[in-house]
């Protein structure tokens, strides 16, 4: 990665009151991604869910960031309003890598998705980003070669994810694959195998594996200490209770991506597509179940957190 040269301008940062206070502390700080509120979620249930994870963070000792493009400026934490008016935004762009500078200089709102939160909570200085799943390598995708952002960003921006794995619309096996080439270390927690978002086992075994915060901090410390580039991704396995057998959804899924398909779906509005019709098709139980595990991965977020500050 170039390093910045120290007499540009810095980048157009907008810290809220609490992060900002949390950071000159040296307290634990946990980033949260837009996306899964603005393309992710349907209202009103985006934003109980969105206020409701930042309470999961706080309750852990973490302060919450959730992040986000608003009016030309990167937001890191966002106020009530703010967070209010991006869950009832119908035009929130969906900002990765390739837009942040364009959305920025254009002063454009947008929501982050995962490969861009990661590069804006690194320039906030922020180790540990908590989400629902990552985007990956789509079924397909040796004809569509849709591959998403958020796994070259694993490889070069230094911040740990905790997710749920990756969701099951997409290739596993492929994005295992695509992961282990990057040099991206896949580790699932607390068990041997890699969770799959709503299932808590792929039926893969995961490539890496640890089982408390402590070790997950240690490893991303071990990570600068040897200068490695990119982060590290903690597959954090749905609580039981809360899980959709992989059987059940298996067919609601196959019939989502006929349709996509289709209907010509493509590029960005792919993993939007799939997890609304998911939704639909299991009649709300993925919403239910996809918000039980983001509210699983900011605990353990805060937790690890609270390890590397520690
Ligand atoms: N997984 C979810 N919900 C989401 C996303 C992923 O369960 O909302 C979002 C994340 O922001 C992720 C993005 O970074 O989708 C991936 O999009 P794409 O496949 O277009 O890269
Ligand atoms: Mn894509």
């Amino acid at each position: 990665m170039p390093e910045r040269n120290p007499k540009a301008p810095m980048p157009p940062l907008t810290f809220s009151a609490d992060v900002e206070a949390a950071r000159k502390a040296g307290r634990p700080v946990v980033a949260l991604e837009s996306t899964i509120i603005t393309h992710g979620m349907p209202w009103p249930r985006n934003l109980e869910m969105a206020r409701t994870v930042e309470d999961d963070i706080r309750a852990g000792g973490a302060t919450p960031a959730t992040i986000a493009v608003m009016d030309g400026q990167i937001h890191i934490g966002l106020d009530d309003a703010a967070l209010t008016r991006l869950a009832q935004s119908r035009d929130a762009r969906k900002l990765s890598r390739a837009d942040l500078a364009v959305a920025l200089a254009q002063r454009w709102t947008g929501a982050t998705t995962v490969a861009a939160t990661m590069i804006c909570a690194r320039l906030a200085g922020i180790a540990v980003f908590a989400t629902g799943g990552i985007g990956g390598v789509h079924r397909g995708a040796e004809s569509s070669f849709d591959i998403s952002a958020d796994l070259q960003e694993l490889a070069q921006t230094p911040v740990t994810v905790v997710a749920a794995g990756a969701k099951a619309i997409l290739d596993l096996p492929k994005t295992l694959e695509v992961l282990e080439t990057l040099g991206v270390p896949v580790i699932a927690y607390g068990q041997d195998a890699l969770p799959a978002f709503w299932s808590r086992d792929a039926g893969l075994m995961a490539p890496l594996r640890l089982d408390t915060a402590a070790e997950v901090a240690a490893a991303h410390r071990m990570r600068a200490r040897l200068g490695l580039p990119g982060g590290q991704l903690i597959a954090n396995p749905i609580p039981a209770e809360a899980e959709i057998p992989a059987a059940t959804l298996a067919p609601l899924i196959a019939q989502a991506l006929d349709e996509a398909k289709a209907q010509g779906v493509t590029a960005k509005e792919v993993t939007p597509f799939l997890l609304g019709r998911t939704l639909e098709l299991t009649e709300g139980r993925s919403l239910t179940a996809n918000i039980a595990l983001v509210r699983n991965n900011a605990r353990l977020g805060a937790e690890i957190a609270c390890a590397l500050a520690g």
